[in-house]
């Protein structure tokens, strides 16, 4: 049976569903909460499109193409040794502590690179598969780097773009990867390379030119065809990544989002204020520092329980990397330490959470936070500062924030900080929590405008309009 084709091709390495198997064996398939799904509904209407991507699941079950919600799925399989290898591996100890600045050390497999080779040649295969006559291919993040230039050797025909979700290193820190010039060559397969920054474009564009002496003008890279004709042309431009700011903001109006947001301060105790933080439990996140800074105000007498408590989400992450199974227990100590020291009975001074929530219940928690803490010491964008804007309809609260996300760059009129500097951090909270209200609701309102304005579907439309050069 030919396989159906289609205009618009999304690749990505996970799917936008997770598979939920019940007990009598049956299998469903739930779409994964998140903004990127929303942000591609959004650019597939009137489309047909295709999503290729991992189902998240490693083993030998090879699942067929599948139809949910409107979207054709693609599912690309990988096995253990794939997960450890392409996944675990190399995008997760390899480029990720190199895009994130060497929080912690880098490690070099070769083995690592090869499965990162092949997958990524699986991925282009399946792409390829699916992609109509000069099809639109939007292929998304680190994982994917070699895809761009393996599909253009498959199909000249199509379009192709590629979204950088993270940082894209200093030319310094990225020429220590032993495969770097295979990268660049990899992305440089596109026609547009999109990143976060400004910064990550011209960081990229910098790199193109020093390890691999390719030309560039501007925001153009040229690269050289086969056959030694004109050149091509690969726009390269900052996109900043963005969320589904009305449906969040809709669904933080919900009565019971909001009845839910008074429950939780009053089962905290009716704090003053209540301080919270929400991330993938990552090294990037700068939670050690956030804990730190939080320690110090409690031991130096300037906020206590039960008036300030502070909650933190800290969702489960790659916890079979080393690097990631250490920052958990590290925090766990901490947090032991703080509430051994800190807490009175019943009224903690931190309150970890090591799960993930609903959505309907992050939104209620973010209208609950007097102060949202985000304290990255790297990190390409932030949706979790941008989703806390967008929830708070009343103009309260206050968003503390990292210089070094890729969202400080949007929302500078927050509470900045530098996480690095322990004793400014301190000072940004104290700032935000003694701010007499009025001043903090002008602030807030000013966020707003920033965030509603330029939502995930405005982000979306940006890169199509890139890809197919009329942007
Ligand atoms: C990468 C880049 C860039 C977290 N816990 C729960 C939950 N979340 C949601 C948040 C937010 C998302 O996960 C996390 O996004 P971030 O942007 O904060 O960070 P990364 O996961 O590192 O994402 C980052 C992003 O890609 C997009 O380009 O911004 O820089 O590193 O949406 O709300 N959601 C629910 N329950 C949880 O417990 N429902």
């Amino acid at each position: 049976m030919p396989t159906t084709v289609f205009d618009l091709v999304i690749a990505a390495n996970r799917l936008p569903v997770d598979r939920v198997e019940h007990p009598d064996g049956s299998v469903e398939w739930r779409r994964s909460p998140g903004g990127l799904v929303t942000a591609m509904q959004s650019v597939m209407q009137g489309r047909e499109g295709a999503w290729v991507g991992w189902t998240g699941q490693a083993g030998d079950s090879a699942e067929g193409p599948f139809g949910h919600e409107g979207l054709h799925l693609r599912p690309v399989h990988l096995t253990q040794d794939d997960v450890a290898e392409y996944y675990e591996g190399f995008s997760n100890d390899t480029l990720w502590p190199i895009y994130h600045d060497v929080i912690v050390q880098a490690t070099f497999h070769r083995t690592w690179w090869t499965a990162y080779e092949r997958v990524n040649r699986r991925f282009a295969e399946a792409i390829c598969e699916v992609a109509g006559p000069g099809a639109l291919v939007w292929v998304h993040d680190y994982q994917l780097q070699l895809v761009p230039a393996m599909v253009r050797e498959l199909r000249p025909d199509v379009r192709i773009g590629w979204f950088d979700h993270i940082p894209f290193p200093p030319v310094e820190l990225f020429a220590q990867l032993p495969w770097r010039k295979r990268i660049i060559e990899g992305l440089l397969g596109a026609d547009f390379l999109g990143f976060q920054r400004v910064a990550d474009a011209k960081n990229f564009v910098r790199a193109a030119r020093q390890l691999g002496g390719w030309t560039s003008r501007g925001d153009t890279v040229m690269v050289p065809t086969p056959d030694g004709g004109e050149h091509r042309t690969v726009r390269v431009s900052a996109v900043p990544i963005s969320v589904d700011a009305k449906g969040l903001s809709e669904l933080a109006q919900r009565p019971e989002v909001r009845a839910r947001a008074v429950e939780i301060r009053e089962s905290l105790g009716n704090p003053t204020t209540l301080l919270l933080g929400v991330d993938r439990l990552d090294y990037t996140k700068g939670i050690r520092h956030r804990l730190k800074a939080y320690e110090e105000l409690l031991d130096d007498g300037r906020v206590a329980p039960p008036d300030v408590t502070f909650v933190q989400v800290a969702t489960p992450s790659r916890e079979r990397v080393d690097a990631y199974a250490q920052l958990g227990a590290e925090v766990e100590g901490t947090v032991g330490r703080i509430n051994g020291n800190h807490s009175v009975l019943g009224s903690p001074a931190i309150h970890y959470l090591h799960h993930g929530y609903p959505r309907e219940e992050m939104a209620a928690l973010f209208q609950a936070a007097d102060l949202m803490l985000v304290t990255p010491l790297r990190d390409g964008m932030n949706l979790v500062a941008k989703e806390y804007v967008a929830c708070r309809n009343d103009a309260g609260g206050a968003l503390v924030l990292s210089e070094f996300t890729g969202a400080y760059h949007e929302l500078h009129q927050a509470f900045v900080c530098n996480p690095h500097d322990i004793e400014g951090l301190k000072q940004s909270i104290m700032r935000a929590i003694e701010m007499p209200d009025p001043q903090k609701r002008r602030i807030m309102r000013s966020l707003r405008r920033r965030v509603m304005e330029h939502d995930v579907q405005r982000w979306a439309e940006r890169v199509l309009a890139n890809l197919t050069g009329t942007g």
